[in-house]
């Protein structure tokens, strides 16, 4: 698939919208000849996304179903002269408060990128690091034109709507436009900024980055990872009532790279040992397979080798529908027998089953993202995985056949969406207070499902409310939520907390004309 390149606004953005995106888009382009003395040859642009279902398994390598949403970044870029020695790069934003105008040199070997600091261009640093690594296959070598940049994002930071994603897939569309590269394959873009956005420190799945890339306006994005990345548009029945996705922020700020080692990539350890713990219990002959999630081996590999040893499946991605889902619940209960301890397994627990000394388990499991813990909580992250990789192929269904009474349809993936708040709670240790209140307040005032959306631990809520509850649980979340746990809070910051999403489109390269 090729990126599309358009020349107006019109083209992305719905007309209600256009008025304030044309105002946003001409100041990027203004302080771009303002400050450079030049105008801008291109700008690139990448959404943020909201997760409808399927939270915490695509780093499992399971299907996941986010859509992006209207917010994005965008970035107006020339090329500078390229005879530069060393190139560079001067890169500015229109909020120069929060994010400060920096220059920097490219270097002619690795682009140094250091994750202990939280600093905003590390995000276009990874994607030009990973940009230049691709290019460097490609032609050989490889050092990357030097560029100005003028950048804006409206994706809120720490909100869970993944303005990360948003800052890397557009850098590295950026950066790869700027080099030459102008049929842009969506996929290679993709599976690119996967990759590079691990350099800034949070071993992550590729959820964020496909809905970023892919999504088409008007649907959701359902990703697979397995046998390798790919999408496909899911479009939501018209129903009466009909159904609208709102997020709400808790602003209980997640940051994701302070808290990585006893969260975010303590997680992505912990599914990794399940399936190495439950490959040994069932005695596989085979090893897992190497795959692309991000420690390299994972519990869908182990679920596609344990049906390939015990069952004869021998090619898993061709299972149907139902046949999968009689796999993922047998999966269930085998997890519930042969992972028994619930209050966790110690590193002695695991390393006594699978062999290894703890040097050894330490050296392949926790020394590329260090991580903190006594016990790993091996049971339930390997039942939350199966179960909600389970609600996402019956919400799924439920799109593609559903039931003739919009409100069954309604009543039924929101129980999938509250089931999945549950789990991840009980299960995954993912949610916090703010956002367990926020589902049940609003749930109390007429939404059907409720749960939070990303990786959780503060940032952003989703909910399934017909539309004409909307104004309801807005109210509720308003008099009970926002006023209450922040007296002072503006009628501006208010006004960004709820949103209702509609669903965006992904990528794009912008020649200005
Ligand atoms: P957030 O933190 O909301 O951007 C993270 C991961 C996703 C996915 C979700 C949980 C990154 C960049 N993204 O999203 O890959 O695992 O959590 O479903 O870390
Ligand atoms: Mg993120």
């Amino acid at each position: 698939m090729n990126v599309p390149t358009a020349t107006s606004l019109g083209d992305i953005y719905p007309g209600d919208a256009l008025p304030v995106e044309a105002k946003r888009w001409e100041s990027l382009l203004a302080k771009f000849k303002n400050l450079y003395g030049k105008p801008a040859a291109f700008v690139a642009r990448s959404p943020g996304r909201v997760n409808i279902i399927g939270e915490h398994i695509d780093y499992s390598l399971y299907e996941v179903l986010p859509m992006a949403i209207t917010a994005d970044f965008v970035m107006a870029v020339a090329v500078r002269p390229s005879d530069e020695k060393p190139p560079r790069i001067r890169i500015a934003n229109l909020d120069s408060d929060k994010f400060p105008t920096r220059e920097f040199e490219i270097p002619d070997g690795e682009i140094a990128i250091d994750a202990s600091e939280h600093e905003w261009t590390n995000y276009f640093k990874s994607g030009l690091k990973g940009v230049s690594q691709l290019l460097q296959k490609k032609r050989g070598r490889f050092t990357s034109v030097g560029m100005d940049i003028v950048c804006h994002g409206t994706v809120p930071s720490g909100g869970g709507l993944s303005s990360s994603a948003s800052v890397v897939c557009t850098s590295s569309l950026a950066v790869l436009a700027a080099n030459g590269e102008d049929t842009i394959d969506k996929k290679e873009l993709c599976e690119l900024a996967i990759v590079s956005e691990r350099a800034v420190g949070v071993n992550s799945g590729g959820m964020d980055q496909a809905a970023s890339v892919f999504s088409l306006r008007g649907s959701a994005l359902y990703v697979s990872f397995k046998p390798s990345l790919d999408c496909a548009n899911i479009e939501f029945p018209k129903t009466d009532p009909e159904l609208a996705f709102v997020t709400a922020q808790s602003f209980v700020a997640a940051d994701k790279h302070v808290t990585a080692p006893v969260c975010y990539n303590l997680r992505v350890v912990e599914c990794t040992l399940a399936a190495a713990f439950l490959a040994k219990a069932f005695g596989l002959k085979k090893e897992l397979p190497k795959d692309s999630s991000p420690l390299g081996t994972s519990l869908r590999g182990f679920h596609d080798t344990y049906f390939e040893e015990k069952e004869d499946v021998s090619d898993n991605t061709k299972a149907s529908v139902s046949e999968f889902e009689t796999q993922l619940t047998k999966l269930i209960q085998h997890t519930e027998n042969y992972l028994p301890q619930e209050e966790g397994y110690t590193r002695a627990d695991i390393c006594g089953l699978l062999g290894v000394s703890e040097d050894e388990l330490n050296q392949r499991y926790m020394s590329k993202f260090p991580v903190r813990a006594e016990k790993f909580m091996l049971r339930q992250r390997a039942l939350h995985v199966f179960t909600e990789a389970l609600r996402v192929i019956r919400f799924r269904s439920l799109l593609s056949s559903p039931p003739s009474n919009g409100k069954d349809l309604l009543q039924s993936l929101g129980h999938l969406m509250n089931t999945t708040q549950d789990s991840c709670r009980d299960m995954y240790d993912c949610s916090c207070p703010e956002l367990d209140e926020l589902c049940e307040l609003a749930r109390a005032a007429g939404a059907a499902g409720s749960r939070l959306t990303g990786a959780g631990w503060g940032g952003c809520s989703v909910h399934l409310v017909p539309k004409d509850r909307v104004e309801a649980v807005k109210k509720a979340w308003e008099e009970k939520y926002y006023r209450k746990k922040f007296p002072d809070i503006t009628e501006e910051k208010l006004a960004q907390a709820v949103v209702v999403s509609e669903p965006g489109s992904g990528s794009m390269l912008f020649k200005v004309t």
